[in-house]
């Protein structure tokens, strides 16, 4: 099976941020491959991931990871692929900035698209945009969605004037 964005997470324990990335993803009809690569614990590993990435029909790496989260970069320093980061305030995050800092702070040629902190939601849109920049099925997805968040405010705003 070809998947098109492959979400990384340094441990399990990242899933239940990591996994809303997969949500929106799964509801723009983006197929994912969802799998525990930690650049610590299994570097190995991470290293022929990321070698055989594009090879394996993958587009976007979505890498989430905390504490010292060296995995996003590591990843990207490994491939061509555009990787998005998503920094996690884990069990070993002093408050969230290590893992921020640590995602963000690439050096020039080895780009990460940092998002926010546990923002993997976000990661899954500008994963989708990235696809939906050629793909016009996935743009067209990408723009109804944008209309719904618009209504959503509008409705929003309604309830507020009628309260
Ligand atoms: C990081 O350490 C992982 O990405 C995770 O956020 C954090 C804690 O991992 P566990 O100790 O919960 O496995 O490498």
């Amino acid at each position: 099976m070809t998947y098109k964005v492959a979400i990384i997470m340094g441990s399990a324990s990242d899933y239940p941020i990591m996994k809303e990335a997969e949500l929106l993803l799964k509801d723009f009809g983006i197929p994912t491959h969802v799998e525990v690569v930690s650049a610590h614990r299994t570097p190995e590993k991470m290293v022929a991931f990321a070698k055989a990435a594009k090879s394996n029909g993958i587009n976007v790496i979505i890498a989430g990871a905390g504490g010292a989260a060296h995995l996003p970069g590591m990843v990207a320093s490994l491939t061509s692929l555009p990787v998005i980061g998503v920094p996690i305030k884990s069990s070993n995050s002093i408050d969230g900035w290590d893992s921020i800092l640590s995602i963000l702070q690439m050096p020039n040629g080895i780009p990460v698209a940092t998002v926010a902190l546990n923002a993997a939601k976000n990661a899954g849109i500008l994963a989708a945009r990235i696809i939906g920049a050629t793909d016009p099925e996935i743009g067209s997805i990408i723009d109804a969605y944008a209309k719904q968040m618009e209504a959503a405010v509008e409705e929003s705003q309604e309830r507020l004037t009628q309260r």
